[in-house]
């Protein structure tokens, strides 16, 4: 196996035999012949677009599921994969014979397995590394990452019935692309910036889903304390998931808690209405072994990021959606789409309380309409000089030791500093009690790491009041961490709406050459972070 799309990788170049995460190379395998044939497919959508055909959007569907699947830390579970690669194939060979011209159609399209026996045999060929110029390798990495991460917010869109024809038209094209030879390395680096754009367009679909449907964020105190009823934990990020489980778990005895990217689920005012919506448990996924455990309740994965479990709760993890772990039950929608979480519900009254880990609570509820309506004060606060400066520090947390660095930073900080923050980032500090500056607490969660466009809208509204012709004349501070591809292609709408100069920790892609690394350098002044003393430095006293 071959991977290194993520921070974590091995010895910071590529997990070669077996994941940091925990995937196995069998599931690399199939995991890599899954973008391979997706590839395939959208090469035959994109044809069969400029022949004037419609796609249906079950297909447009299966290509965001089946990218979303492969994000990092989403599935390891081989069967469901082998699965994906079957159905993506059976429905390109549907396609491939409305097509009047195969011309120019690369070999993903091309080809015709006869059975799964096949699918082993495929490894030269759909490895990263088969793609022998690393500049061109990396380019063709960095878009497909990107996407990988837009496909995983485009698949919660769609879920609140939301669907971009452009956005599914442009997604596959950029697949196609990546298989495309005659590419030059400046055509692929405008496509990359191109992937951008389409992610800013992705993260505004989900917005106006998630703000349709269930409100606009607003202040809110999150209890991360426990309740005395057996409860059930929701992870990852999908907010219909965690809807339909509030729904069916009114009146049954049973709480309902988040759990690190879930925990925004409280500040939107649709699902205030749920009294067994009892808090958030627990910290950033890498802590999960231990909060799993102690939870003594059924935990849903919605989304990335599942650990892989301990056989002391793993009967009690169940997955939805892109997600899969062998051996734990999945919860597949009906054909009305709904899903019935009555097992869950079931088992949890069965299992004792949470233990008690932590007490008080965390504020949030900073998206875009929340903090507009601040305006007037956080306007003032500049403009006086008692807030100096904004720090955006959203993005991923994790457990590389190094991460402590993102915590120390934010202790560090100024006092007239305010810190934006979106994503599992957050858990480095937002129960630090940092305070406040004239009534704005200094750390401004926005919410899910999508909500990072929440934070981009911000930056441009200030722009606007202030007058500034450059959105990097603000006094904004860009310090992100990441993690997995939704981190990836956060960074690339950043870049495309213009934002320079962001610091990029704790380590740099692995997956970005030399050159491609310098190209991101001298063009965006993307940089990576020093120590905190360092950095302290760079940031408030040149
Ligand atoms: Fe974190 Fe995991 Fe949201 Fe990621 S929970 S690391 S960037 O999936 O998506 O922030
Ligand atoms: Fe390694 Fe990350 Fe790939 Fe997992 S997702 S195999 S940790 S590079």
């Amino acid at each position: 196996m071959f991977c290194y799309q993520c921070q974590e990788t091995a010895g910071c170049s590529g997990c070669t035999i077996s994941g940091v995460c925990g995937k196995t190379p069998d599931v690399a395998a199939m995991q890599d012949l899954l973008v391979y044939v997706t590839k395939g497919l959208s090469a035959v959508t994109t044809a069969l677009r400029s022949e004037g055909t419609e796609i249906p959007s079950y297909i447009n569907h299966m290509v965001i599921q089946n990218l979303f699947t492969t994000i990092t830390n989403a599935n390891f579970d081989k069967n469901s994969v082998v699965a994906k690669i079957s159905e993506t194939i059976s429905a390109k060979e549907q396609l491939l014979a409305q097509l009047s011209s195969k011309k120019g159609l690369p070999a993903a399209a091309l080809w015709h397995p006869k059975s799964p026996a096949d699918y082993d045999s495929m490894g030269y060929v759909t490895s990263i590394l088969a793609t022998k110029n690393e500049d061109i390798r990396s380019l063709r990495e960095l878009i497909t990452y990107g996407l990988k991460g837009l496909c995983a917010y485009t698949s919660h869109a769609n879920a609140l019935l939301r669907e971009d024809p452009e956005l599914d038209a442009f997604i596959q094209s950029a697949l196609a692309k990546t298989l495309d030879d005659s590419l030059t390395a400046d055509e692929l680096t405008a496509l990359t910036l191109e992937t951008g754009k389409f992610g800013v367009r992705g993260m505004a679909l989900l917005d106006q889903a998630n703000t349709d449907t269930f409100g606009n964020p607003e202040i809110t105190k999150v209890n991360i304390g426990t309740r005395k009823n057996p409860g059930i934990l929701v992870s990852g990020h999908d907010l219909h998931d965690l809807e339909m489980l509030l729904e069916q778990t009114q009146g049954t005895g049973v709480d309902i808690y988040t759990h690190s990217e879930m925990l925004p689920a409280h500040y939107y005012p649709a699902f205030k209405k749920y009294p067994n919506f009892a808090g958030n448990y627990g910290n950033a996924w890498w802590k999960q072994k231990e909060e799993f455990e102690s939870f003594n309740g059924p935990i849903l994965m919605t989304t990335n990021c599942i650990v892989p479990p301990k056989d002391s709760y793993k009967n009690r993890l169940y997955t939805t959606g892109a997600t899969g772990y062998p051996g734990c039950t999945h919860i597949l929608p009906g054909p009305d789409g709904k899903k019935d979480f009555s097992q869950i519900i079931h088992y949890a009254k069965t299992c004792a309380a949470p233990t008690e880990i932590e007490q008080g609570e965390i504020i949030g509820g900073f998206a875009h309409n929340q903090v507009l309506s601040l305006a007037d004060q956080i306007i003032d606060a500049v403009k006086s000089g008692a807030i100096r400066k904004f720090v955006v520090m959203a993005g991923c947390d994790g457990r590389a030791k190094s991460r402590s660095y993102y915590e120390d930073f934010a202790k560090a900080l100024p006092e007239d500093t305010v810190i934006l923050t979106a994503g599992c980032a957050k858990y480095r500090y937002n129960k630090l009690n940092l305070g406040d500056i004239n009534g704005i607490p200094r750390v401004l969660d926005a919410g899910q790491c999508n909500d990072s466009y929440s934070l981009a809208l911000i930056a441009m509204k200030l722009q606007d009041v202030f007058g500034l012709d450059d959105i990097n004349e603000l006094p904004i501070i860009y310090n992100i961490s990441w993690y997995e591809q939704k981190a990836v292609i956060v960074l690339l709408a950043l870049l495309s709406l213009g934002v320079k100069n962001i610091h990029l920790g704790p380590t740099l892609p692995a997956f970005l050459s030399p050159n491609v690394a310098k190209l991101l350098v001298d063009n965006f002044g993307i940089a990576g972070i020093q120590s905190v003393e360092e950095d302290m430095k760079l940031f408030f006293e040149e």
